[in-house]
């Protein structure tokens, strides 16, 4: 089975999308997801211009030692933009094999082991009306787990939140930003804010709900260590990124000084990059996507080394992880032991007009499907009444004095 052809498809039904298409000599076709959000041209050129005239007539069996000869034979190592194209060969190799297998994905990375993938959506609002209405909407969709996000008073938007790019400038205007909006953030407003949020939401609707929260890399270790005691008595399913942890031993602060669960990693690129962290056990949940750290390949080591620490899989999935990487890690999932949560932002109608899925959720859970493969087959004559635009995420200063800070 031998790769005939290997093709680049950019697509933008509200936000740009980077699929990998690969198709065998006796047609079989696989995808892969390689969508670096802001970044995105820098992938379809490392794939078009370096990799995909590597891959023709080569065998499409051996998926390690593609990984290994893309990974080893560039010579330099890791990074975001190498680790999604590399994530994308990866990801199309394994549905190629699975759809040969005439199996789905899961069947074939060892077999199920739970019904389906416990999900947690967005609830956000300005204010604590608008939370409440969000979480009530959620319910009302079946979800058991929310990530609650917040304004804080005097600080504009809900932070951390990628809305729909298609559809905000920097000024709110539809249409494209041509640069990046900036947003103010002050973490001390933030700290005082948000403990009285988790507690008027335990308030409403009690001990069983999940909850989760995302810092988005705002905070220092002392202040993470701060505020994951003040919502211990909140009981969150995770506190995400709550340091910048390119600094993984700053961690071990944070651990010290609190028992709420941490999650991290959704910026990170490979198993090097948690090294310590999952080594000395300093968070609960790894947060990687299958689309930004490698691929399946990659994703199942750090998901087995995480589990000799009893630290569980939380991956990364926001709705700029394609419907091609939300599958990847339906079926992932699904087949490891050491699931965790898995996070659901549905795609826009647009969007699943042009990637065909088959994955569906019931009951708050998340099921890949029993398609061969993926099971998501992107439709090209679809994807091509939208190009690419350029969009960027957000830049964050300080509301003090215009220093720039995480976002
Ligand atoms: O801001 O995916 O947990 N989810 C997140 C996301 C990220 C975006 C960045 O591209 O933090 O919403
Ligand atoms: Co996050």
């Amino acid at each position: 089975m031998k790769i005939k052809s290997a093709d680049v498809v950019v697509t933008s039904p509200g936000r740009n999308f980077v699929s990998l298409r690969l198709e065998t000599e006796d047609g079989v076709v696989g995808w892969g997801d390689a969508t670096l959000n802001g970044r995105e041209l820098a992938v379809v050129s490392y794939l078009r211009d370096h990799v995909n005239p590597l891959l023709i007539g080569r065998d499409a069996g051996p998926i390690e030692d593609t990984w290994q000869y893309l990974y080893r034979g560039a010579y330099w190592r890791r990074g975001p933009v190498t680790m999604a194209a590399v994530a994308a060969v990866d990801t199309a190799l394994w549905d190629i094999k699975a759809k040969y297998a005439n199996m789905p994905l899961y069947e074939l990375l060892g077999g199920r082991s739970r019904r389906g993938l416990l999900s947690y959506g967005h609830a956000s609002g300005g204010d604590l009306p608008q939370l409440f209405d969000s979480i009530d909407q959620h319910l009302d969709e079946g979800f058991r787990a929310v990530r609650i996000q917040t304004g804080v008073p005097g600080l504009g938007p809900v932070y951390g939140v990628a809305g729909d790019p298609g559809d905000q400038g920097p000024d709110g205007s539809a249409g494209v930003a041509p640069r990046p909006s900036e947003e103010l953030w002050d973490t001390r407003a933030y700290l005082r804010h948000l403990p009285a949020v988790f507690e008027a939401v335990r308030a409403k609707y009690g001990p069983e709900l999940l909850l989760l929260h995302d810092g988005h890399h705002r905070m220092t270790p002392t202040q993470a260590a701060q505020l994951g005691k003040r919502l211990e008595p909140y009981d969150l399913f995770w506190l995400e990124d709550c340091t910048p942890a390119e600094n993984q031993e700053g961690l071990r602060l944070v651990r010290a000084h609190t028992t709420t669960p941490l999650a991290l990693g959704e910026t990170f690129n490979t198993i090097w990059d948690y090294k310590t962290l999952i080594s000395e056990h300093l968070i609960d949940y790894v947060r990687s996507a299958v689309t930004h750290t490698g691929g399946i390949t990659a994703m199942r080591k750090l998901v087995d080394f995480a589990a000799m620490h009893q630290i569980k899989a939380g991956m990364h999935g926001p709705t700029d992880v394609s419907p091609i990487g939300m599958a990847a890690a339906l079926h992932l999932g699904l087949a490891i032991h050491n699931f965790g949560i898995q996070e659901f932002m549905p795609h826009s109608e647009r969007t699943l007009t042009v990637f065909r899925t088959s994955y569906r959720f019931e009951d708050g859970l998340l099921h890949p499907g029993d398609r061969p493969g993926l099971g998501v087959e992107l439709d090209l004559e679809a994807a091509a009444a939208f190009p690419y635009e350029a969009a960027y995420l957000p830049v964050n200063r300080l509301a003090l004095d215009g220093t720039v800070h995480d976002w």
